[in-house]
């Protein structure tokens, strides 16, 4: 029987795109305190500031490329069952030809309307004043999964979790839930697990591939 792959895609795998990973020194995390911009409260509390952070990283999102991290990916799954799950919100994979990624934390280029809950593509600025394309209420915030919400598409994951026969956990430090357990939920069904990262996160992987994801994504692929 084929091979059933689940990647596991974490900031890292965009950092040589030019966008920023959250824990690295100079990350994101450090310029604006995740509370402030990646929690229901933050948003409550500074609804500015969050449009700020997220307009920020949707025009560097904009102007970033895939990269053969990316672009390696999407070339295994034109001859392997791959599912692939990432934390990112940038486009990237879909920019380098996979079809459909679970955004388990949400995607940059959509907004979520807080009235009527439905979800828009939106690829531009937004304000605190921006309205919902459907029922025309301001207020509209980032279509991302914040801190202390419900990642996206659990079931489907769970699913694909229990089904598959190689995890690979790329550019991730591994440190926020429920992604965090994946590994060892694969390994519990059975799975062989690897990890291709800048430096091995400690996690319960068979094997361990370290260096820049460009470079060690497209040699396991190949
Ligand atoms: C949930 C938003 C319940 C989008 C993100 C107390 C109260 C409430 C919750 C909790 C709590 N304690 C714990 C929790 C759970 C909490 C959590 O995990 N907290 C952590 C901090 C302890 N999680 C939640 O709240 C989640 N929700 O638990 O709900 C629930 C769960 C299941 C079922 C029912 C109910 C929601 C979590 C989502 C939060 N949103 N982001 C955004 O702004 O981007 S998380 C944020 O971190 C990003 O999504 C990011 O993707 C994610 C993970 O970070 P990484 O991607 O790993 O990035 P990081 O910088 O950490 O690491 C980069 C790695 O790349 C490093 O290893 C580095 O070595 C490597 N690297 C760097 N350069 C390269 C490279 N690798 C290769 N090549 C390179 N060139």
């Amino acid at each position: 029987m084929a091979e059933q792959i689940v990647i596991l895609t974490g900031a890292g795998i965009s950092a040589e795109s030019g966008l920023g990973t959250f824990r690295d020194a100079g990350g994101l995390w450090t310029q604006y305190p995740l509370e402030d911009v990646a929690t229901p409260e933050g948003f409550a509390r500074n609804a500015g500031l969050v449009h700020e952070f997220y307009n920020m990283r949707r025009r560097d999102a904009r102007a970033a490329q895939p990269n053969a991290a990316h672009h390696a990916i999407a070339k295994l799954a034109a001859h392997q069952q791959v599912t692939l799950v990432t934390q990112n919100v940038d486009d990237l994979h879909e920019r380098a030809g996979f079809a459909d990624p679970i955004h388990m934390h949400g995607e940059l280029m959509r907004a979520l309307c807080p009235t009527c809950t439905q979800s828009h593509a939106w690829t531009g600025d937004m304000q605190t004043e921006s309205a919902c394309p459907s029922c025309d209420a301001p207020g509209l915030r980032p279509d991302i999964v914040w801190f202390g919400e419900i990642p996206y598409h659990m079931e489907r994951i769970g699913a694909a979790l229990s089904d598959c026969s190689i995890f690979v956990s790329i550019g991730t430090s591994g440190e926020v839930w429920p992604a965090a357990g994946f590994a060892a939920e694969a390994r519990a069904n059975g799975a062989r697990t690897i990890e291709l990262n800048l430096e091995p996160s400690n996690g319960p992987f068979d094997e361990v591939r370290t260096g820049p994801a460009t470079q060690v994504v497209p040699a396991f692929v190949a």
